[in-house]
């Protein structure tokens, strides 16, 4: 680590220098965060909450009514939606806040379209309101107050059911001096929130304006004793002054039947979810964390608030939209029980019904969740898109090969590289340039003696169809001969510290300031900076990497900013887990603006968020070159596909420490089946290109990464898909076989959409894995050796170094195009062949997506072919799946390869004007693979093949 710190600021030194594996001591335990400790106090069974029935006011569409705490005499106002697409919003907020408390703004794509609702039935403690649907009622009880989602006669879910809902509600601080401060920001508050205000006064949901703060009897709130870290709370060297003293929510929720839960990214984890009970929570708070570390519930760099659970009965999802520190605790009857206990319980009668609670812990804000309650995996998938909208499409060149490292030195740098691809004809896409490019960490600008002249640069990839990667971090340099820190500071665009100064921090550069990308203002001037005539030296061929976007503060309290910062009349406490969502946000529609709307946007991000998935793309971070960083980067990436961010990839061969050409190999054999691709490099590492590990090597990374290109088409269509639809790209095996327990917890494979696995080698040494393959009376080809297999079983296969287990689905066609060339895009045009593995019952069917590849043509003027395969009774044919789209391509069909049928004795490809032709053919009897020569169809057009 030392070359890269001796130019830094000594802080950055020390942190450098120190640590080997993470510095826990740097980031805070449940015990070490003042709420979550005080919210973990709080013990199940012990609500003092009430439903105040007689306040109940149903509109259409909005139920509410009051909840009191008994305690304090506090109120809560309640309210109830149900949402179109079998979901319930649930917002609870205080009755009569002392000043608004924030509701995290942008993240839904609009407000959800709501449906009615009635009360059925009331007694007086409880009320039954239908949800409408299959039904689906809410049966709210008064006292203790809780909520039960009930189906038939099937509880879903239920709220409050431990009685941990608590909600500080804010209140003034009883000795004076801090008063003061308080009533300051108060009145702060009052001269900025016509400024900044996500939800004004004048917004507030009905129900809550005119209210008074309701009392007890004797027209008291009963506050409780002030309890440590309420209003000021130190960690390490920083106290986060807290003016506006406790402000934490929770609430539990338990899912009866449920044993699986997952999501909830980023952790460095399993896929399944763990108990919490005895650790600490998992936690969302997007951190800048040097050289994680595997298999714990510490936050990393982003955070969506999301939860899936899944059963052989139903998939739901609970969409926790708060933007502040949350933890999330979950526990389960069955955690720990073997397999024989579980047995023993069932044949005992007497055991209880499997259950898993969850219970989420935020600093500030208010409850506002969303319960998507599926029933299958795809309709989670479809609710939580109709709420914060799917994948971007990317332009199919960044699902390609990405070649990156901190850093290539200078221009003479990139070329060697670039022309190191083309003399080991390896192919690739993007070369990146990292911190060291930019004028001393002045990002927008070019070093004058390495990189003195960028557009000759980008022109020459342009020539070879290539393209660049450059970095652009959201701290910026205090200087006050760098044009884009002084228009911040002159346009009053910076983060302002708690006493309303511009907020200064360490990083890259020294003393750095940060954009305040929660101001809409702040982020249209930032996209104006990408317009060509602004960032000077910039291409069409150049797209950005927002790294640092937590954001990264080196001498923050753990490593972020100050909780106590504003943004407008916000604490950054409010809006931390947002920041780098709206910096990848601002970066992306700069790079759309700088193309007039006409280019699709790449832009990869670090810290995310919630909707983060319609900037871009994420990748995990600072992993290591150890066996154990390779096999997290699938549940990682898994977890993130699950909730709705499908673009993720980890740097291969590992950023920290050198891999071992063996490792090096399977990462790169793993990754090429990976969402995005990119080897990434430590700038301390010795250079890694793919050619540096002897010509084997070289050779085996070289058909990984053709293997990618190859099967281009196919990931460009489940992108599409995706973008449309919201399914994920990569996917854990339980959303294609819901009902098959045994793959619940699989995660060293997974599906490509639902036609590929994937079971990569992770194993140092390794010379076999045992795959899985689902799917009783299904069958699986071998994509390399066409050897057919049975689902519904463990299948052990030998590896050798070349090996990349992958199987085809039977019953799918896939197309690919097999001629691999220097980029993406110089194979635009190329042809395609089909690959058909025929099902048990010798049918098949897949798709075909082609557009332009980059722009966003494909939307309104619907410039693109979408074509259903289908293979069923000895007749292949392409049919249409968009009538009203037009595009033309010159791409035509070139081959067939069959998997898995008979050998005809005839083939005829009957064109859409008509003609019939014969097709030459041959047949692999032992392996029952037909290959049909030159269709030579067009594969925009209509046609049909008949086998006889
Ligand atoms: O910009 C330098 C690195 C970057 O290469 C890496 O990918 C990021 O995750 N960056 C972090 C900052 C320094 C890390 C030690």
């Amino acid at each position: 680590m030392a070359a890269s710190c001796d130019s830094l600021l000594p802080l950055v030194l020390l942190l450098c220098l120190s640590a080997q594996a993470v510095d826990r001591s740097n980031f805070k335990t449940c015990d070490q965060s003042a709420f979550c400790k005080r919210q973990r106090e709080l013990k199940p069974g012990q609500s003092p909450y009430r439903a105040l029935l007689d306040t109940l006011e149903l509109s259409n569409s909005r139920l509410s009514l009051q909840l009191i705490n008994d305690n304090n005499k506090v109120r809560l106002l309640l309210e109830l939606y149900r949402l179109q697409g079998n979901m319930t919003r649930v917002k609870i907020n205080e009755l009569k806040p002392l000043k608004p408390r924030y509701e995290v703004p942008d993240v839904l794509l609009s407000d959800p379209i709501t449906e009615a609702l009635s009360v059925v039935a009331q007694d007086e403690n409880s009320l039954v309101v239908s949800l409408g649907g299959k039904d689906q009622r809410l049966i709210l009880s008064a006292q203790p107050f809780r909520l039960d989602i009930v189906e038939g006669s099937q509880v879903l879910m239920s709220l409050n059911s431990r009685g941990l809902l608590a909600f500080e509600h804010l209140r003034t601080r009883k000795d004076t001096i801090s008063h003061k401060i308080s009533s300051t920001v108060g009145s702060m508050w009052d001269s900025l929130k016509s400024m900044f205000s996500s939800k004004s006064e004048s917004e507030q949901a009905p129900g809550q304006e005119n209210v008074e703060q309701q009392t007890d009897e004797d027209g008291q709130i009963k506050e409780e004793d002030d309890k440590p870290g309420m209003w000021e709370e130190t960690f390490k060297s920083h106290t986060d002054s807290k003016p506006n003293g406790p402000t934490s929510i929770s609430l539990d929720f338990s899912l009866p039947g449920v044993e699986h839960v997952y999501g909830i990214p980023e952790h460095a984890d399993t896929l399944k979810l763990k108990n919490t009970d005895g650790s600490d929570p998992y936690r969302l708070y997007n951190l800048d964390v040097f050289q994680y570390e595997l298999h714990n519930p510490m936050a990393l760099y982003g955070a969506v608030p999301v939860l899936i659970s899944h059963s052989t009965d139903r998939t739901m999802g609970i969409f926790w939209l708060n933007a502040a520190e949350t933890w999330v605790d979950i526990s389960s009857n069955t955690a720990g029980k073997t397999m024989f206990g579980k047995i023993l319980d069932f044949v005992q009668v007497s055991s209880e019904a499997p259950q898993t609670d969850v219970r989420w812990m935020s600093e500030s804000g208010i409850i506002d969740v969303f319960i998507m309650l599926g029933p299958k995996p795809a309709d989670v998938f479809t609710q939580y898109a109709s709420l914060t909208g799917t994948q971007s499409f990317p332009p199919l060149s960044a699902l390609a090969y990405h070649q990156c490292r901190w850093n290539y030195n200078d221009q003479e740098d990139v070329k060697t590289v670039d022309q190191g691809f083309d003399e080991h004809d390896i192919p690739y896409d993007f070369i990146w340039l990292d911190i060291e490019h930019a004028d001393g960490k002045r990002y927008f600008t070019w070093d004058p003696s390495k990189f003195p002249q960028p557009k000759e640069m980008l022109q020459g990839l342009m020539d070879k169809r290539r393209k660049l990667v450059a970095i652009v971090d959201p701290h910026i340099k205090v200087d006050s001969g760098y044009k884009i820190h002084n228009e911040i500071r002159s346009k009053n665009f910076y983060v302002k510290n708690k006493d309303g100064g511009d907020y200064e921090g360490w990083c890259w550069p020294g003393n750095a300031g940060y954009p305040d990308f929660t101001n809409p203002e702040m982020r249209t001037w930032w996209a104006s900076q990408f317009a060509y005539d602004q960032y000077e030296g910039s291409m069409e061929n150049q797209y950005i990497w927002n790294d640092m976007n937590e954001p990264s503060v080196f001498n923050g309290p753990e490593v972020t900013m100050h909780k106590d910062a504003l943004h407008g009349v916000w604490e950054h406490r409010d809006v931390h887990n947002l920041y780098g969502l709206y910096v990848q946000k601002a970066t992306a529609d700069g790079l759309i603006q700088r193309s007039e709307g006409v280019q699709r946007p790449f832009v990869l991000t670090r810290a995310f968020f919630a909707g983060s998935q319609r900037y871009g793309a994420v990748w995990t971070g600072d992993n290591a070159a150890e066996w154990g960083h390779l096999k997290i980067s699938i549940p990682m990436c898994l977890s993130l596909g699950l909730v709705g961010i499908s673009f993720c990839g980890a740097d291969v061969g590992g950023f920290f420490k050198h891999p071992s050409a063996e490792l090096l190999v399977r990462w790169y054999q793993a990754g090429a089946y990976q969402p995005f691709f990119r080897a990434h490099a430590h700038i301390d590492t010795p250079r890694r290109e793919p050619w540096l590990f002897g010509p084997e090597n070289t050779a085996l990374i070289r058909e990984a990464i053709r293997q990618r290109y190859a099967l281009l088409p196919y990931w460009y269509q489940l992108f599409y898909n995706a973008h449309r639809t919201g399914q994920p790209v990569m996917r854990p095996l339980w959303v294609e076989y819901p009902d098959d327990f045994a793959t619940f917890s699989i995660e060293d494979e997974y599906l490509i959409g639902k036609d590929l696995l994937v079971h990569p080698v992770t194993d140092e040494g390794a010379t076999g894995v045992t795959a899985y393959l689902p799917g009783k009376g299904e069958v699986w080809y071998d994509v390399h050796t066409f050897q057919k297999h049975d689902g519904d079983q463990s299948l052990y296969i030998p590896v050798t170094m070349s090996s990349i287990p992958v199987f085809q689905r039977g019953g799918s066609i896939i197309c690919r195009k097999d001629r691999v060339r220097r980029s993406s895009s110089c194979m635009e045009n190329d042809p395609y062949t089909l690959y058909v593995a025929l099902g048990s019952q010798g049918s098949a069917e897949g798709e075909l997506y082609i557009d332009d590849f980059h722009t966003f043509s494909f939307e309104e003027a619907k410039q693109f072919v979408h074509r259903r395969l289908s293979f069923s009774a000895n007749t292949l044919s392409s049919r249409n799946l968009a009538p009203d789209s037009q595009f033309s391509t010159a791409s035509w069909i070139e081959k067939i390869v069959i998997f898995g049928g008979s050998q005809p004795s005839s083939a005829t490809l009957k064109s859409a004007d008509g003609t019939e032709s014969a097709l030459e053919f041959e047949f692999d009897s032992t392996l029952a693979v037909l290959t049909l020569r030159k269709p030579g169809v067009n594969a925009a057009a209509d046609w049909t093949i008949v086998l006889r």
